[in-house]
C-alpha cells in the first residue's frame, strides 16, 4: 500500500502542472486531497496495517499531501495571474479611439448675415422690428409716397395677392411698411432696424432671386440731420465690414425721402487696378437712404415740423455675396449642402 503513495504522488504532480484553468486544477484537488479524494482513501487503509508500517505510511500519506497542496496553490496563483492578464485585455477601453463624431448642420448663411447685422446695430443703440409678410396697399406703397398711378410704382415689380377683399394686398416687396407701422404705433424717439423677406415678381438670376432679404434702418427724433445719416452709416460699415471700410453717398431718388442718396462702401475686392468686382471705381453699391420725406411723416400722423428723420435700407443677400465673395445670389437658395458647408458657423 506505501508502494502507491509515490504513484499518487508522481501522477498528482502531473496532473497539477497540467490544469489549464482554475475549474480544472479544483476538480484534481478534489480527487487528490478532497474528503472522498484518493489520498483520502488511502489514509483509511491505514487501520489494517501493522504499527511500524501504519507509521511509515502515515508519514509518506501526509508528506505526499503538504507536497500536493503546495503544488495546487502555485498553480492556482499562476493560473489566476494568467486569468487577471487575459480579463485585462478582454476588457480594454481605448481612451484615445477617434469615433465618428454625429454630423452637426449649421445656420444658413442668410440667418447668420442677418445675427450679425443686427449685432453691429443692436450695439449702436437701435431696437429690432419686425411685421407681417403679406401687406396692405397702404403699408407697402401708399403711406410711403407711392400713389397708385404714380410711375414710382414701376421700381417694384409687385406680387398681389387675391384675398377677394375690397382693399389691395400684396407681398411686401421692402421692409419700409415695417418701419410705417413702427411710426403709426410709437411715439419717437425711433431707433430702429428691420430686417425681413421681401418679393419680387423677378426671374431668378446670378443678381435677383423672387424673394430674399432686406434690412432697413428708421430714426426719427428731434433735428435729425442729414449729417446724422452720413455718420451713422459710415459707423456702421467700419463696425460690420472693418476700420478700413468706409462709405460715401451719391445724390438719388426715392419717392419716400428727401433729399435720397446711394450707400456706397470701398470695393472689398480691389487689389489696385482691374477689379472686375466694382469696374475699377474702387465703390460698390449697397443700397440706398435719405431723410424721411415730409408726406410720410405726415401719413403717420407725425408733425414735419415737430420730427425729422433719416432711412436706409439695403439688401441682405447681396451683403452676404460680397462679404464672402459668391458670384450669383441663387447659390443661397438651392440648399445644396456643399455650399452651406463652407459656411460653418
Ligand atoms: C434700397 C433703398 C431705402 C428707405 C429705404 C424708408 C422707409 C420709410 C421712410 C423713408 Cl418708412 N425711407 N426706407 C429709404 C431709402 C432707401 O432702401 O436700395 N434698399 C434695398
Amino acid at each position: 500500500m506505501i508502494d502507491q503513495v509515490p504513484e499518487l504522488a508522481a501522477e498528482g504532480a502531473a496532473r497539477i502542472a497540467g490544469a489549464a484553468e482554475l475549474d480544472a486544477l479544483r476538480e484534481v484537488e478534489t480527487d487528490l486531497l478532497g474528503k472522498k479524494g484518493r489520498l483520502t482513501l488511502l489514509k483509511k487503509q491505514l487501520g489494517g496495517l501493522d504499527p511500524d508500517a501504519r507509521r511509515a505510511a502515515g508519514q509518506a500519506i501526509n508528506d505526499a499531501r503538504a507536497t500536493l497542496e503546495a503544488a495546487v496553490e502555485r498553480r492556482r496563483t499562476e493560473l489566476a495571474t494568467v486569468a487577471r492578464s487575459a480579463q485585462l485585455v478582454a476588457e480594454r477601453l481605448d481612451l484615445t479611439e477617434v469615433t465618428e463624431q454625429r454630423r452637426r448642420g449649421s445656420l444658413h448663411l442668410v440667418t447668420q448675415t442677418w445675427d450679425r447685422l443686427v449685432d453691429v446695430f443692436v450695439g449702436m443703440g437701435f431696437t429690432v422690428a419686425e411685421g407681417p409678410e403679406v401687406e396692405t396697399d397702404w403699408h407697402n406703397f401708399e403711406a410711403l409716397n407711392i400713389p397708385s398711378a404714380h410711375p414710382a410704382r414701376g421700381m417694384w415689380d409687385t406680387l398681389y395677392v387675391d384675398l377677394g377683399e375690397p382693399e389691395t394686398v400684396v407681398l411686401r416687396t421692402h421692409t419700409s411698411p415695417v418701419q410705417i407701422r413702427v411710426m403709426t404705433d410709437t411715439e419717437p424717439p425711433i431707433y430702429s432696424v428691420m430686417p425681413g423677406r421681401v418679393f419680387r415678381r423677378d426671374t431668378a438670376d446670378a443678381s435677383h432671386m423672387p424673394v430674399f432679404h432686406q434690412i432697413e434702418g428708421l430714426v426719427v427724433d428731434r433735428g435729425i440731420s442729414f449729417a446724422d445719416l452720413a455718420g451713422t452709416l459710415e459707423a456702421f460699415t467700419s463696425a460690420y465690414f472693418g476700420g478700413s471700410i468706409h462709405s460715401r453717398l451719391r445724390p438719388s431718388y426715392f419717392p419716400f425721402t428727401e433729399p435720397s442718396a446711394e450707400y456706397d462702401i470701398n470695393c472689398v475686392f480691389c487689389e489696385g487696378s482691374g477689379c472686375r468686382t466694382c469696374g475699377q471705381t474702387g465703390w460698390l453699391e449697397l443700397g440706398g437712404c435719405g431723410m424721411v420725406h415730409p408726406n410720410v411723416l405726415t401719413n403717420v400722423g407725425l408733425d414735419p415740423e415737430r420730427w425729422t428723420g433719416f432711412a436706409f435700407g439695403f439688401g441682405l443677400d447681396r451683403l452676404a455675396l460680397m462679404r464672402h465673395g459668391v458670384d450669383d445670389i441663387r447659390e443661397m437658395y438651392t440648399g445644396d449642402v456643399r455650399f452651406l458647408e463652407q459656411f460653418p458657423a
